[in-house]
C-alpha cells in the first residue's frame, strides 16, 4: 500500500490548483477529484466496512463518493494541502486498524483496494496528458515529457518495440506469407480463461476453460509507423474499412489521426475500438476477442506498453458474482463498452495481469490504448 501510495503521490508531486482543479475533458474528472475519491473509498471499505468506524469527514462524502456529484460539478475542490491531509488521515487511521485486523479474512477486499488506487492513479495520469497538450489545439498531443511525469517518461522506454526480438519463438511457430510475418500461431486448445487468485476483481471470475481453434496474433501491437500506410492510404476518407457507427463517428467527429503522436517503432496509442477496428479490416486482419488475447498472452509478454482493445463487449463470465459493490462491474454489462487487455506504461504493477479486465466506450481515445490483430488461416 505505501509503495502504491508512493508511486500516486509522486505522479501528481509538482502540480498546481489549477491543474489540480481542472476538467481536461468532459468524460475525465479533475486530477484533485481522484485523490480525493482514492481517500473517501479507502475509508469507505476499511475503516466503516470493515473496521465499523462511523463516517470519518462526512462532508466529503457528496463530492468525494462515485455516485455523488456529476463529473462536471468536481472542479470546487479543497486546496491540495487539505485534499492531501485527508489522504494521510485516512490512511493513518488504515494503518492502526491494520495492526489488529484479521486479514486472513479481509485479504481480498485489501487488494482490491490497492487496485482502485491503482486504476485511479491511471486516469491522473490520462489527465495530465490531456491538460499538458491542451495549449495544443491543433495537430496531436506529444508523449509526456515533463519531470512530473516521472513515471511516465520512465515508461516510455520500455515503449519502443523491438524489431524481432523480445519473444522467444513458439514452438510452432512459423511463417507462411508476408501477411503473416511478425505473426505468432496459437495452437488449437483449451485455456484457462480468468482468475482465481486473490488479487482476481469480480469480473475476472471464476476461472474456466475456454477452447479456441488455431489463430495468429502480432507479435508487437501496431506500430506508429504501421498505422502511417494506413492514414496515407486514405485510410480515414474511405468508409469500406469502417463500421456504420465509426464511420458516422470518424465524419462527425473530424478525426484524422491518433489523439497521441509517437516514433515509427512506438505502439500506437490514442485510438478508439474504431479505428483499431478500421485498422484491421485495412490489412485483412481484425481485432483479436478477449479469449485470443488471453491465451496468447499465456506464451507471450504483452503486458505494459499500451492497453489493447479487444471485439469483445465487456460482460461477466457465467456465475460472475459482484464484487465489493454491483457498481464496480456489473453497471457496466450493458453491451456498451468494449473490454482492453494489457496495462499501459501509466498502470501500476498491481493492477496488470494477463487476465485483467478494462473497459470503455468503443469511441473513447484519450485512454493510453492502441491495439494488435488476429487472422486465421485461409482468411
Ligand atoms: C475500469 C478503469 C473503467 O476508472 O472508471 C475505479 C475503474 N471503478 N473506481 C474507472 C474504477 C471504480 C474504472 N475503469
Ligand atoms: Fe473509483
Amino acid at each position: 500500500m505505501q509503495q502504491c501510495r508512493s508511486r500516486t503521490l509522486e505522479r501528481i508531486r509538482s502540480i498546481d490548483y489549477d491543474t489540480f482543479c481542472t476538467q481536461a475533458h468532459a468524460d475525465f474528472s479533475p486530477i484533485g477529484w481522484h485523490v480525493g475519491h482514492i481517500a473517501y473509498t479507502e475509508a469507505l471499505w476499511i475503516l466503516q466496512r470493515l473496521a465499523g468506524y462511523p463516517p470519518l469527514m462526512p462532508e466529503y462524502h457528496r463530492l468525494f463518493a462515485q455516485d455523488g456529484l456529476p463529473k462536471s460539478q468536481r472542479v470546487k475542490l479543497p486546496e491540495i494541502a487539505t485534499v492531501l491531509e485527508y489522504l494521510e488521515l485516512v490512511r493513518s487511521q488504515v494503518f492502526e486498524y491494520l495492526a489488529i485486523a484479521p486479514l486472513e479474512q479481509q485479504e481480498r477486499l485489501w487488494k482490491w483496494l490497492i487496485q482502485h488506487e491503482c486504476q485511479h492513479a491511471e486516469t491522473i495520469a490520462i489527465v495530465l496528458a490531456l491538460i499538458e497538450s491542451s495549449s495544443l489545439r491543433f495537430g496531436q498531443i506529444q508523449p509526456p515529457k515533463s519531470p512530473m511525469y516521472g513515471g511516465l517518461q520512465a515508461g516510455c522506454s520500455s515503449f519502443k518495440v523491438p524489431q524481432n526480438g523480445g519473444f522467444r519463438g513458439h514452438s510452432q511457430a512459423s511463417h507462411t506469407s508476408e501477411k503473416f510475418n511478425n505473426m505468432i500461431l496459437i495452437p488449437a486448445g483449451n485455456f484457462i480463461q480468468g482468475s482465481h487468485e486473490i488479487e482476481a476483481q469480480d469480473n475476472e471470475r471464476p476461472a474456466h476453460s475456454v477452447y479456441l481453434d488455431d489463430y495468429w496474433i502480432d507479435r508487437h501491437p501496431v506500430t506508429y509507423g504501421e498505422y502511417r500506410a494506413f492514414i496515407e492510404a486514405g485510410g480515414y476518407q474511405q468508409p469500406e474499412y469502417w463500421t456504420a457507427e465509426g464511420w458516422d463517428w470518424v465524419k462527425s467527429n473530424e478525426i484524422t489521426q491518433p489523439l497521441y503522436s509517437g516514433k515509427a517503432d512506438q505502439p500506437v496509442c490514442g485510438v478508439s475500438w474504431y479505428e483499431a477496428d478500421a485498422y484491421a479490416r485495412f490489412v485483412g486482419k481484425r481485432l483479436p476477442s478477449e479469449a485470443e488475447w488471453e491465451k496468447a498472452a499465456r506464451s507471450q509478454n504483452m503486458l505494459g506498453e499500451v492497453w489493447q482493445w479487444t471485439s469483445t463487449w465487456f460482460a461477466g463470465y457465467a456465475n460472475f458474482e459482484s464484487y465489493p459493490y454491483p457498481g464496480y462491474s456489473q453497471q457496466y454489462f450493458d453491451g456498451k463498452h468494449r473490454v482492453l487487455k494489457g496495462g499501459s506504461w501509466a498502470t501500476f504493477p498491481w493492477a496488470m495481469r494477463n487476465s485483467f479486465r478494462n473497459w470503455y466506450y468503443p469511441q473513447v481515445r484519450e485512454i493510453f490504448a492502441g491495439f494488435r490483430c488476429v487472422v486465421v488461416k485461409g482468411a
